[in-house]
């Protein structure tokens, strides 16, 4: 069976941000530090989804998705990260997967969408190696609830943009720019992951995935520099997180100076067993491919120079429907048996929406890029590949990490000073085209 969808993740619908014993995250801490977000937005309303759950599912269920994807609150389960649950936390998510499927919506949760719990943070946030088994501690008290009622699984979402963007740039929380020193965060969350699939396993999860973020590196031309850049591109962002899972090793590191890349990560003998635990299926967020040439200067051995000659979205991110499609055969060519299925975790554009006094959003660039991109997926399966599902990024406008509230991604509109929801042209459109095929 093949799994529509749409995503969201708990910081950037939830709000409810100091209610109900929910402790802070390093996003809480992040977005009220001068100077982080766009216009000093933060998640403490957000969505007010925590309290609008209903009218949400509601919208859900009015779409005819068979799946939703969301992400738990590790501090509104687990204040302090480790130690004592919060009941009214795990009452919400209990609530929200019955309201799920008796909706008919197949829940699909992820356990980590970047919101670690500050009380963590403080104690090293994940360079710090222990983090991993509390990772699988919470991933264990959160399935002994729910797993009764919830079949598939997300432990980590997009290990390498919590890593570049939060520890090596430092422009997303927990907003230290720490380069090449940030590379033990990759490691710990993926040993946190291997963990969480055990606990998981032995708490009665049916299928267990991990989320990708990934993007097919193009090299900005033939030129021996050229290609051997992108192929360290491709080493970081993709192969650092796809390798140890499907593999059972990390890549060559050279390109970036280290020679023994187990060291420079952190790896102890059992780790890597541990990382590649046999998976279900494998999620992968795409939203462009990626061009990339020799650097001009000394530092990173690469040079992002962008996409050229495409349509571009709000956020300026190049439309390239059949980078999905390369993206999905690449990954089949690159893993062969060692490949689960794949399922399509995130894809979706912000869009320049503007909500008309009739209370219309005519999105049609945005039905374009679905349409676009889902027949990308469809070439990508006649070409063989095992793809099993596919989720709009997102259901609802959202906070949009640095970014705020300005960049709108949802099917459903919503205005962030009344909380009013109103389904755009997309989420007609989405309907409509599910209930055909
Ligand atoms: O909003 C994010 C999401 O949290 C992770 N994947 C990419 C989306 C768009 O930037």
């Amino acid at each position: 069976m093949f799994l529509w969808g749409t995503a969201t993740a708990a910081y950037q619908i939830e709000g409810a941000a100091g209610e109900d014993g929910r402790g802070p995250s390093v996003w809480d801490t992040f977005a009220h530090e001068p100077g982080r977000v766009r216009d000093g937005h933060t998640g403490d309303v957000a969505c007010d989804h925590y309290h609008r759950w209903r009218e949400d599912v509601a919208l859900l269920a009015g779409l005819g998705a068979g799946a939703y994807r969301f992400s738990i609150s590790w501090p509104r389960v687990l204040p302090e990260g480790a130690g004592a649950p919060n009941p009214k936390g795990l009452d919400f998510y209990d609530r929200l997967v019955d309201g799920l499927l008796a909706a008919g919506v197949t829940p699909v949760p992820t356990l980590f969408h970047w919101d670690l719990p500050q009380a963590l943070q403080d104690r090293g946030g994940w360079l710090n190696r222990d983090v991993a088994g509390w990772f699988a501690d919470y991933a264990a008290v959160v399935a002994e609830r729910l797993a009764d009622r919830v079949r598939m699984w997300i432990t980590l979402n997009e290990p390498f943009v919590h890593m570049a963007f939060g520890y090596g740039m430092g422009v997303h929380a927990p907003g230290q720019a720490l380069l090449l020193d940030a590379l033990p965060v990759a490691h710990h969350q993926l040993l946190g992951h291997g963990l969480a699939v055990r606990a998981l396993r032995a708490a009665g999860a049916a299928e267990v995935l991990l989320t990708n973020n990934c993007t097919p590196v193009r090299p900005a031309s033939d030129a021996p520099r050229d290609v051997a850049a992108a192929d360290a591109y491709d080493v970081l962002h993709n192969r650092l997180f796809a390798d140890p899972v499907l593999l059972g090793r990390y890549p060559d590191l050279s390109a970036y100076g280290i020679d023994a890349p187990d060291d420079a990560l952190g790896v102890r003998d059992g780790d890597l067993a541990v990382i590649s635990a046999p998976l279900d299926g494998l999620g992968v967020n795409y939203y462009n491919p990626t061009r990339i040439a020799a650097p001009a200067e000394p530092g990173l051995p690469f040079a992002d120079v962008g996409i050229t000659g495409h349509p571009t979205t709000a956020f300026g991110w190049p439309v390239v429907p059949d980078g999905l499609r390369e993206l999905l055969t690449g990954l089949r060519d690159r893993y062969g048996a060692a490949l689960p299925p794949i399922y399509v975790t995130e894809n979706g554009c912000s869009q320049p929406d503007e909500l008309t006094p009739e209370g219309v959003v005519d999105d049609q660039e945005r039905i374009a890029f679905l349409r676009d991109h889902i027949a990308a997926v469809d070439r990508a399966r006649a070409e063989g590949v095992d793809v099993r599902g596919y989720f709009v990024w997102s259901l609802l406008d959202n906070f949009e990490w640095a970014e705020g509230y300005h960049q709108r991604f949802g099917l459903v509109h919503v205005d962030f000073a009344t909380q009013r929801r109103t389904p755009k042209a997309s989420y007609h459109w989405f309907r409509d085209f599910l209930a055909a095929r």
